[in-house]
C-alpha cells in the first residue's frame, strides 16, 4: 500500500513538473511557440462537456449516497424533552445546505460550459453591478438571520430553566479527569456542598469541602442513574484540563472548564430498556452483534477468547481531545423508571464521601497504632485537620 501511494505521488509529481515546463515554453514570448499547445475552440468544446460530466458526477455519488448511506433511524430517536428541537434544527440546516449547494452546483457548471473560451470571443467586463450585488447579499442575510434566529431562540428555550422547573429537579455533579467521569448526588438536601480542586486527598477525590453542612449527604458513583422524566440538572467540573461531557442520545453537550461550574439540564424521556426496544435499537444491536461473532469465529481459530455481544447503553462520552486515553473517557448512564431509581439511590446514598472519608481515616490510624481502639470522634477531628491544612494552603 505504502509503495503504491509513494508511486502516485511520484507520478503526479513528474506531471506537475511536465506541465510546469509546458507552461514556461508558452510564456516565452517571440519564442517559437508549438501552435498544438493552445487550446482551440475543440479543446474547450470538450473541457465544456467535461464539466458538465463532473456535474453528473457529483449527482450521481449524491444520488447514491443518500439511497445507501442516509438511513439515520435513530438521528430522530432523541431521549431527551428538548432532543426532537435539536433534530428539527439540525434537519432544517442540512435541508437548506442541500438545495443550495444543488443549485449553485448546477449554476457554476453550466455557466463554466456556456462561456467556454471562443476564438475572438471578448470577455464583457463591468466594474459593479448594484442590483446583482443586492440580490446575492440580501437573500443569503435573510436566510442566516432566520437560521440564526431560530438558533437562538431553541438555545434559550433549552438552557435556561423556570425556577419551578428547577425547584423540582435533581441536582447532579459531573467531574471530569483525565481519563474518567465520576458523578456526585446532593443527596436528600439536593444540595451539592462544595468543592474545590485543593481539597483532594485519599478518599476525598472530588475535593469536597467535609465541613460544608451541605456536603455531609453527598455521595458519589461511577455509573450515572437518572429517573424517566424528572428534570436533572447538571452541575460539570474538570479536575485538570478542558473536557466535555457529552450525552449524545439526550442531545446534550457542555463543556468542562477547570476553575469554574458549567451547567446542562434536561428531562429524560427515555428509559433504558425503553430505548433496548426500538426497533431502529434492536436492528443497530443485532448488526453489531452480526460483525461481533463474525469476529469472535476468527479469534476463536487462532485460539483466543471471543468477544461478548454488545448490549445498547447510554453513554457520557468527553467531547475534548483531552490526552491519550481521551477515547476511552466515559461513563455508563442508566435511565431508571422512577420506582427503579428510588431503589438505586435507597442502595447507594448510604455511601456518603464523608463516611469513605471517615472510615479511611479510620483504617489509616488503625494500621498505624494498632494499640490503641478507633473512636469516631478521633476520626472526626482528623477530617477537620484535613480539611483545615487544605484551607491553609
Ligand atoms: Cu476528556
Amino acid at each position: 500500500m505504502t509503495t503504491l501511494l509513494i508511486l502516485i505521488v511520484v507520478v503526479l509529481l513528474a506531471v506537475a513538473l511536465w506541465q510546469l515546463t509546458k507552461i514556461f515554453d508558452l510564456t516565452q514570448v517571440g519564442g517559437n511557440v508549438n501552435d498544438t499547445q493552445v487550446a482551440n475552440d475543440n479543446d474547450n468544446k470538450v473541457n465544456g462537456y467535461l464539466m458538465f460530466g463532473f456535474l453528473g458526477f457529483i449527482y450521481l455519488t449524491t444520488i447514491y449516497c443518500l439511497l445507501n448511506y442516509s438511513h439515520f433511524p435513530l438521528m430522530s430517536d432523541s431521549a431527551s424533552e428538548h432532543g426532537p428541537e435539536v433534530d428539527r434544527l439540525m434537519m432544517i440546516s442540512m435541508v437548506l445546505i442541500f438545495f443550495v449547494q444543488t443549485v449553485t452546483q448546477a449554476l457554476l457548471h453550466y455557466f463554466a460550459f456556456k462561456y467556454r473560451g471562443k476564438q475572438g470571443q471578448k470577455a464583457l467586463y463591468f466594474a459593479d453591478n448594484n442590483k446583482l450585488e443586492f440580490i446575492w447579499s440580501i437573500i443569503p442575510a435573510i436566510v442566516l438571520a432566520g437560521l440564526i434566529l431560530y438558533g437562538l431562540y431553541a438555545w434559550t428555550n433549552i438552557m435556561f430553566v423556570d425556577e419551578e422547573d428547577a425547584d423540582d429537579a435533581i441536582v447532579i455533579e459531573l467531574y471530569a479527569q483525565q481519563f474518567k467521569w465520576e458523578a456526585r448526588y446532593a443527596g436528600a438536601d439536593n444540595v451539592l456542598g462544595k468543592a474545590n480542586v485543593r481539597y483532594i486527598e485519599g478518599a476525598n477525590n472530588l475535593g469536597v469541602d467535609l465541613s460544608d453542612p451541605n456536603a455531609q449527604d453527598d455521595f458519589s458513583s461511577s455509573e450515572l442513574h437518572i429517573p424517566k422524566g424528572t428534570r436533572v440538572i447538571f452541575k460539570m467540573r474538570s479536575q485538570d484540563v478542558l473536557h466535555s461531557a457529552y450525552m449524545p442520545h439526550f442531545r446534550a453537550q457542555m463543556n468542562c472548564v477547570p476553575g469554574m461550574v458549567t451547567e446542562f439540564s434536561f428531562v429524560p424521556t427515555l428509559t433504558t430498556a425503553e430505548m433496548r426496544d426500538k426497533p431502529a435499537m434492536i436492528e443497530k444491536v443485532s448488526n453489531i452483534n452480526a460483525i461481533r461473532a463474525k469476529k469472535s469465529e476468527k479469534l476463536v481459530a487462532e485460539g483466543q477468547s471471543a468477544l461478548d455481544p454488545y448490549t445498547f447503553d447510554y453513554l457520557l462520552l468527553c467531547n475534548k481531545i483531552c490526552g491519550a486515553s481521551h477515547y476511552n473517557m466515559q461513563m455508563k448512564i442508566v435511565v431508571d423508571t422512577p420506582e427503579e431509581y428510588k431503589i438505586w439511590l435507597k442502595e447507594n446514598s448510604a455511601k456518603t464521601i464523608v463516611q469513605a472519608v471517615k472510615t479511611a481515616a479510620a483504617e489509616a490510624k488503625a494500621s498505624d497504632s494498632p494499640a490503641t481502639t478507633k473512636d469516631s470522634t478521633s476520626s472526626n477531628s482528623k477530617d477537620t485537620t484535613v480539611v483545615a491544612q487544605a484551607e491553609m494552603k
